[in-house]
């Protein structure tokens, strides 16, 4: 029931006189009488865990500093429940998530103004839902219309800053979530470099990681999987996924698997045939060392744009080491000659969402990593289409999921192996 209590924390921060609403995600139609598979909206299923659509979570605090919680879901409909399964009903949702009142989304507006008479300041999150804002702003105008004596709320601020800075420390109940992600992960990433062989399609590939995602219970990816072959491992967000991968090709692997709604982000890169390349292994080599220094530095204290920092003078020397800059070292990170083979950056908060929620600067400074953080290290190199030199084909990507712990940090992937000679032992094995 952790649900509650992050309810609860919520309304602590609140002031009188205001009100905190998140929807849930609304049916998304792909075609016809077709939808795309439901998945709740992060936001709200933080705040409650369950997996009905079109609800609303309502939390206020009253002038005279009293508290409601209130729940707005569909109601009981036979047609829905013959075709689509039982739905909490309004009594259901109230006991589930044990809040003072759970209503009808048909009581919505009626019930709503109601509950809304003297609130000043409204809490949603911001560019999330635009039918809640759009009620929001209806609401509002019909609460402040021809009233002489009080206006109705003058206020909205934007719930994703609370909302934000509590899901960026992640509790022991949803790091278990992140590790069986994790563990799904990391399997099915192994299983794909098993079953790997010159002239596999990137598909037959995909194929694997799907497999191993949904038989350990994670119906979706935390995003679509890039399984990239030759000049494709270049391509950053690669998801045609359609291509053979010929013998002397990388593979690259950029997936993960969501479990209860929290996801996993891997990239592993592998020679299709099972043995590098030197010009491979020197890349491979090259990313793999920045890798686990950066990791190296994930530590409490640490400013985040530090990990990045170093990622960028690491790859930057090896650069000019393979030969591939030629000058001084500072010059190039200075005019960014690096970001012709490193445009991006070096990871990201990981959790309910793959890019997760939570700033990355407090009040105009780099956030320092805590315990509770979970974020990704993922540095890259890509030698795609517009370079022409002798590593043209060749994109590597290593990426592990990491958390902020007291004395430094705990690799959630580090079961899948990344050393050289691990990997390529591990391609083709399991055929
Ligand atoms: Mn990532």
């Amino acid at each position: 029931m952790e649900h509650a209590i992050r309810r609860q924390k919520i309304l602590d921060q609140m002031p009188a006189g205001s009100a905190f609403i998140v929807s849930a995600s609304h049916a998304q139609n792909r075609n016809n009488d077709v939808n795309y598979r439901f998945r709740q909206r992060s936001n709200f299923f933080y705040l409650t865990e369950i997996k009905e659509e079109n609800a609303i979570i309502l939390l206020i605090k009253f002038l005279d500093g009293k508290e409601k919680q209130v729940v707005f879901v569909e109601p009981h409909d036979e047609f829905k429940a013959l075709w689509q399964g039982p739905q909490l009903g309004p009594d259901g949702a109230k006991k589930i998530l044990n809040v003072d009142e759970g209503l009808s989304l048909l009581e919505l507006d009626e019930s709503i103004l109601e509950m809304l008479h003297g609130i000043k300041r409204i809490y949603y999150p911001f560019a999330e839902d635009k039918k809640l804002e759009s009620k929001l702003r209806e609401w509002s105008g019909k609460l402040s219309k021809g009233k002489r004596t009080e206006s109705g709320p003058t206020e909205f601020f934007d719930a994703n800053i609370i909302l934000g800075e509590m899901r960026l420390f992640k509790s022991d109940y949803e790091l278990k979530q992140m590790r069986r992600a994790a563990k799904a992960s990391v399997d099915a990433h192994a299983r794909a470099m098993a079953m790997s062989y010159p002239g596999i399609n990137e598909y037959e590939i995909e194929a694997e990681l799907l497999y191993e995602f949904t038989r350990q219970g994670c119906i979706f990816s935390g995003y679509n999987s890039i399984v990239g072959g030759g000049i494709n491992s270049c391509v950053l967000h690669y998801e045609a996924n359609n291509q053979l991968c010929n013998d002397g090709d990388v593979v690259l692997i950029d997936a993960g698997a969501e479990y209860n709604c929290y996801a996993a982000d891997i990239t592993r890169t592998f020679p299709v045939n099972g043995k590098f390349t030197n010009k491979q292994k020197s890349i491979y080599e090259l990313v793999l060392d920045a890798q686990l220094a950066v990791i190296d530095l994930v530590k409490p204290g640490t400013e985040w744009i530090k990990l990045q920092e170093a990622a960028v003078k690491f790859l930057t020397k090896g650069l000019v080491r393979l030969n591939i800059l030629e000058g001084q070292t500072d010059k190039l990170i200075a005019d960014k000659s690096y970001a012709a083979f490193y445009p991006h950056l070096i990871g990201h908060w990981l959790g309910l969402d793959v890019h997760d929620a939570g700033s990355y600067k407090v009040n105009g400074q780099w956030r320092i990593l805590e315990p509770g953080m979970v974020l990704t290290i993922e540095p890259g190199l890509y030698f795609g289409s517009t370079y022409t030199g002798d590593y043209q084909g060749i994109g590597v990507r290593i990426e592990d999921d990491i958390l902020v712990t007291d004395k430094g940090c705990d690799i959630l992937t580090a079961q899948l192996p990344k050393k050289v000679d691990e990997i390529e032992s591990l391609v083709g094995s399991g055929r």
